[in-house]
């Protein structure tokens, strides 16, 4: 969207409305034609720890307006490559899904419905989180894209049976994908720390087949040793928690973890997903802008819009 101007709109990152990357607003998900669909969920009533995911998806687009996607593409010095031409590719940004305050079913419910619409008009669902609980929700949604599998990046398993007796916190998300059965097989990348997910949990995951891997593991084995364990060209959806990267370049989440991932090696991984795999949509969850304003520093919200951006950039480019 240009900004008013007598001459050519500068269009600079500062002004405008802040869509993602400064897409065109869909203003009726019902009626949506475009390749990618950004969209918000910002709930995090099932959270554990630190709220404040609810404003993730806002700061995510304050973020992202860094980046501005146009005719012709964004070069990439580094690949010589240009990425998301806006002649060849259609991003809108179709706004958030309506949050019930206190209520957790009805919301994801609505979660559910709109990801639906995005996926029977064959639109790449982009979601933007929320607490990892939303992930549910969205695979719901994505039911006439599967059978996928599921590429799980993340520093915590989320493979918790229950907190408190409730079944979709945002420690769960996996567990209960694991019981779709468009759902095939999982990987989990990054894992380490301390989680809600115990002994039991890592067994029963285990069970499923899930492959787990910690920062370390991936380090060692390489990414194309870690990415074999699923099957090459499938269908693959793409959760991503921030606090996979190491606490002190994502700060704004609720439990940031140190040993991490570095945006380079992540950048590398997500090329590698992009070539390997048929990614059909992505989250990006768990980002908590209020954690990350020390000294008016954003660093979470950008770096969650440059790995979207990146997630994004390399996808398109392997059907173009
Ligand atoms: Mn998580």
């Amino acid at each position: 969207m240009n900004n008013f101007s007598i001459g050519t709109p500068v269009n600079a990152a500062t002004t405008g409305i802040a869509t993602f990357a400064k897409c065109p607003i869909c203003s009726d998900i019902r009626t949506i034609q475009a390749d990618i669909g950004i969209l918000g969920a910002p709930f995090d009533i099932a959270i554990q720890g630190r709220s404040g995911t609810r404003l993730g998806p806002r700061g995510i687009r304050i973020g992202s307006t860094r980046f501005s996607y146009k005719p012709g593409g964004t070069y990439d010095p580094e690949r010589n490559m240009m990425y998301l031409d806006t002649n060849r590719w259609t991003i809108q940004d179709c706004g958030d899904v309506d949050y019930v305050p206190g209520d957790l079913e009805a919301t994801n419910a609505n979660l559910t419905e709109a990801v639906k619409l995005l996926v029977a008009r064959n639109v790449f669902p982009v979601i933007l989180g929320g607490d990892h609980s939303i992930t549910y929700p969205v695979l719901c949604g994505m039911e006439q894209a599967g059978p996928f599998d599921i590429i799980h990046i993340d520093a915590h398993l989320d493979w918790t049976q229950s907190v408190g007796g409730q079944r979709h916190s945002n420690g769960s998300p996996m567990r209960c994908a694991a019981d779709l059965d468009y759902v095939g097989d999982i990987i989990h990348l990054g894992v380490r720390g301390i989680g809600s997910s115990g002994p039991s949990d890592f067994a029963d995951a285990a069970a499923h087949g899930d492959q787990i891997y910690s920062v370390k593991q991936v380090r060692k084995e390489g990414v194309d040793a870690v990415l074999s364990s699923l099957q090459p060209k499938r269908n693959v959806y793409v959760t991503f928690d921030i606090d996979a990267m190491d606490a002190t370049c994502a700060p704004g989440t609720g439990s940031p973890m140190f040993g991490g991932f570095w945006y380079d090696e992540m950048v590398d991984l997500l090329e590698a997903i992009a070539k390997r795999f048929h990614v059909i949509g992505m989250d990006l969850v768990e980002v908590a802008p209020q954690y990350d304003e020390v000294g008016s520093n954003s660093n979470t919200c950008y770096l969650a819009a440059r790995l979207i951006s990146d997630l994004m950039g390399f996808v398109t480019k392997e059907l173009e």
